[in-house]
């Protein structure tokens, strides 16, 4: 018997080393440990030994059963590395990356404010930046808005503790220009803007204008209106009513406002057009001589027309937003229309 171990057990050892995986690794056990397997039959083996011999016998068989068991086991564990490390050097994964994006998008105010900007630069405007914290002097005075005048309690201010304000237009950037530059020049300075007032459907506290300017010899009337129809062709792709009225700004004479028909009513009538039919979009005219002289040009030589827009007002009327508010309320389902 003693015999018949020795080569199970060089014959175990042999066939292990043939094995490369683990389904073979599992048949091996089972043809030396399981119930109908090499040691079983040992042990069967040993019901006609005597006493003596059966106490030796079961000794060495069982040293048998667990060398197996033992040679199995760790052999499992080096199948299980390899099999592991195999899987390593095919498959990787970057803990570092994202299981989700979503990725935002430019804010359509942003959007339309460049497409201004491209527009009016593919037409040789520059394009000018001022301050949002400004002098009274460029937002009022220069502009031709005397202390007294009641034209500074039209556009409700937030004055700072430093006796600055936050501009309620963009037109002190015409001061800004015009003093920076000598004629011709044409410019547009896009930019935040702040008024003291109560909000609704088309009125915000902080808000965006265009303002445009041009100077040079013999601009009239004309050259305002041919511009400010490129704007709405432009961002309107198609034709929508506008009309000009006479209107009155401190900064320029004679003064017009422009408003565009009702986009959410057409015209008929809501609480966007407070029942008019028409949206006030901006305010233009043809430089004050004042102002031209404040800026160091001189007005019996030069000429110019300037204007001044609500950004948020043209895209409300372009998409059809009957909220104002809608801008800056953050809610995903309307920004991520646009
Ligand atoms: C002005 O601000 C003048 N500076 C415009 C101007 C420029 C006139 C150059 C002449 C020459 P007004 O206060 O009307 O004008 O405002 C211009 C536009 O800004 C309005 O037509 C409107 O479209 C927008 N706007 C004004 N107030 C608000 C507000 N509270 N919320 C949203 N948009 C506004």
């Amino acid at each position: 018997m003693k015999k018949r171990i020795e080569e199970l057990r060089s014959e175990f050892h042999k066939r292990l080393e043939e094995i490369s995986d683990k389904r073979a690794l599992n048949d091996l056990r089972v043809a030396y440990l399981g119930k109908k397997g090499e040691v079983s039959a040992l042990l069967k083996g040993m019901k006609d030994l005597s006493n003596e011999a059966k106490k030796e016998a079961g000794a060495i068989i069982n040293t048998l059963k667990k060398d197996v068991e033992s040679a199995i086991k760790s052999y499992f564990i080096t199948l299980e590395q390899e099999e592991l490390y195999e899987r390593l050097q095919k498959e990787w994964y970057d803990i570092t990356w994202p299981e989700k994006t979503s990725v935002g998008s430019i804010h359509l105010l942003e959007t339309a404010m460049r497409n201004l900007e491209r527009l009016f630069t593919s037409m040789g405007f520059d394009v000018l930046n001022g301050p949002e914290m400004e002098d009274e002097e460029y937002n009022f005075t220069l502009l031709n808005i005397p202390d007294d005048h009641p034209a500074r309690d039209t556009q409700d201010t937030f004055w700072l503790s430093n006796g600055k304000l936050l501009r309620t237009h963009t037109s002190p950037v015409q001061l800004r220009g015009m003093l920076e530059h000598k004629p011709p020049f044409k410019f547009v300075a896009p930019g935040r803007t702040y008024r003291n007032e109560a909000i609704d459907a088309t009125h915000e506290h902080s808000f965006h204008q265009l303002e445009g300017m041009v100077v040079d010899k013999n601009i009239t009337v004309a050259n305002l209106i041919f511009t400010l129809k490129q704007i709405i062709s432009y961002i309107f792709e198609n034709d929508v009513e506008v009309r000009l009225r006479p209107s009155y700004f401190p900064f320029v004479e004679p003064g017009f406002e422009m408003d565009f028909q009702c986009q959410i009513c057409h015209g008929k009538g809501c609480k966007v057009c407070k029942k008019t039919g028409w949206v006030e979009y901006l305010g233009c005219g043809m430089i004050h001589p004042n102002v031209l002289r404040n800026g160091g040009i001189d007005p019996d030589v030069y000429s110019g027309f300037a204007f001044g827009g609500g950004v948020e007002r043209l895209i409300m009327m372009k998409y059809s937003i009957d909220d104002i508010r809608h801008f800056t309320a953050g809610d995903i389902r309307f920004l991520s229309q646009f």
